[in-house]
């Protein structure tokens, strides 16, 4: 592996999913010049952070995997966060990716030198600057814990707890507990936190649709097929991507066949929440998949616990004693649990990003953030991206969408080093007339339909979601399509 002095060939920029991903592609294809920079002590990202009670994949696990690192033994259909942290460790030590990690490394920012086509990669904490050939920037879209805006939040005088940095030696016994937000997240803690705490208060701003979730226990049979028979597992993760890849019809359109997932949706509804008025609370007004559905049995169920309550008031403001909500009335709590989401950078980078001439990948972004089949940006070569803009799914496994990234980005650093390339860059042309197909391709989607998500910016900019099926989003990404980039060599000639 390379000194400080010496530019390494690729520096990876987080060890969550992503980035352990391309390391393994990488080494795959004998590219073994390369680091992961990780600010934490341990690899994992979002399945690190987010250890919250309850916590669990919405997507089941033999699709939520790599294909290249199948899983024979999932105990589950839907795996607890523990057993995916798991499953990446697993495929960290069994690919040999451990020795390439530095843990503790902060990166504090990005800037390209045209003149040697290297990145200086930033460090904090006094460290010396790295320099790479290539960059891949596998910080994770949803990795800083996003905190709401409310008048008062720092007078709060109780425990404060963030889904994604979750307090475990928090006792929740006998406790008044309010919980904000009723995302993802906090429908798979709300059950939890209803069995352990004295009270629970559910501030809900907006309902989401809830589908039914079926989750079986995998047994030892089926495991033991899966371990002996071949194909027996990629056969199953087929089966699971095409029953996903079906519904993408009523979720990412606006189709007559989204009223049939509203009306499955409304159907659970009904069959778990018998009193009308706490039904139509929970009734969303907005189309099915326009934020995203919410997989859960539990959710409801918990919500008409005793010790449960639902409150729709806005919140006005929140006191050193609980939360103040719009009608005037005080909830007292000793602990808020904040299931707010993420900090989410749609019209920013996690980081500084500099790239040819001086131009700051910020300043462009400001409208709102956009790149060439989400992986890379015109000024800014040899740059790759996982979960770029646009990479989002709403109906498949978000794994699906990153493996096709991870070979795509991993292949187009494979021919910078092998034609010893000075510069890989999208053409801007090219860049821009998928960007404005996108965009009008993302006017006929529910996401575009009229909610407020993570997904759009303030303006309604939808900079992170893809307009189509799982297997259109990895067919554009299936091989490097050198009719698309500008390559420069080292002595400037530009092969067109
Ligand atoms: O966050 P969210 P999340 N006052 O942004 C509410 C992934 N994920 O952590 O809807 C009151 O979805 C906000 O209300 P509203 C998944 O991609 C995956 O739950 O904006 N409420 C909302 O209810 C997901 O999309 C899994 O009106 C306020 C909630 O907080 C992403 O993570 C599991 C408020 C935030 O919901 C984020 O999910 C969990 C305020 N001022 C998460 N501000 C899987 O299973 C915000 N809210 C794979």
């Amino acid at each position: 592996m390379s000194t400080a002095n010496k530019p390494l060939d690729v520096a990876i920029i987080g060890a969550g999913f992503a980035g352990i991903g391309a390391a393994i592609r990488l080494r795959q294809k004998g590219i073994t010049d390369f680091v992961i920079l990780e600010r934490d002590e341990r690899v994992g990202g979002t399945w690190r952070d987010n250890t919250y009670p309850g916590a669990a994949c919405d997507i089941p696990s033999r699709l939520y995997s790599y294909s290249f690192a199948p899983n024979p033994d999932w105990s589950h259909t839907y795996s607890g966060s523990a057993e995916i942290l798991r499953y990446i460790e697993t495929m960290v030590d069994g690919f040999g990716i451990r020795p390439h990690i530095r843990f503790g490394h902060t990166v504090t920012g990005l800037e390209f030198d045209e003149a040697t086509g290297l990145w200086t990669v930033g460090l904090a904490d006094g460290r010396p600057k790295l320099r790479a050939r290539s960059v891949v920037l596998a910080s994770g879209p949803l990795a800083n814990p996003g905190f709401p805006n409310i008048p008062g939040l720092d007078r709060y005088e109780g425990h404060r707890i963030h889904s994604a940095r979750w307090d475990h030696d928090y006792d929740f016994t006998g406790k008044k507990v309010a919980v904000i937000g009723t995302g993802a997240s906090a429908v798979q803690i709300i059950p939890e936190l209803v069995r352990k705490a004295g009270s629970v208060k559910v501030f809900q701003r907006t309902p989401g649709w809830v589908l039914p979730r079926v989750n079986r226990r995998t047994n030892g049979l089926t495991k033991q097929v899966y371990r002996q028979v071949p194909g027996a597992q990629s056969l199953a993760r087929e089966a699971w991507f095409w029953g996903h890849e079906s519904v993408a019809l009523g979720v990412v359109w606006k189709s007559p066949l989204t009223r049939v997932v509203e009306q499955v949706a409304l159907a659970h509804l009904r069959g778990q929440v018998r009193d009308p008025w706490l039904r139509r609370q929970l009734t969303p007004d907005f189309r099915a998949g326009c934020k995203r559905l919410l997989i859960s049995n539990d959710y409801y169920p918990a919500l008409q616990a005793e010790n449960c309550k639902l409150v729709t008031w806005p919140i006005a403001a929140i006191s050193p004693q609980g939360i103040r909500t719009a009608e005037g009335i005080e909830h007292r709590a000793d602990c808020i649990v904040f299931a707010t989401g993420f900090e989410i950078s749609k019209q920013g980078t996690p980081i500084p990003v500099i790239g040819r001439d001086g131009r700051v990948l910020a300043d462009e972004w400001r409208g709102g953030a956009y790149a060439f089949k989400s992986v890379t940006v015109a000024g800014y070569p040899n740059l790759f991206l996982t979960f770029g803009p646009n990479s989002g799914p709403g109906h498949n496994s978000a794994l699906v969408y990153m493996e096709a990234q991870i070979d795509y980005l991993t292949d187009a650093i494979g021919l910078i080093l092998d034609r010893d390339l000075r510069m890989l860059e999208p053409r801007r042309e090219r860049q821009d007339r998928y960007n404005a197909r996108l965009q009008r391709r993302l006017a006929a989607t529910t996401w575009n339909s009229g909610c407020r998500s993570w997904y759009l910016t303030e303006d309604g900019f939808n900079a992170t979601m893809y307009p189509g099926f799982g297997t259109q989003f990895a067919r554009q990404l299936a091989g490097v399509d050198l009719a698309d980039f500008e390559l420069t060599t080292r002595d400037t000639v530009v092969i067109r």
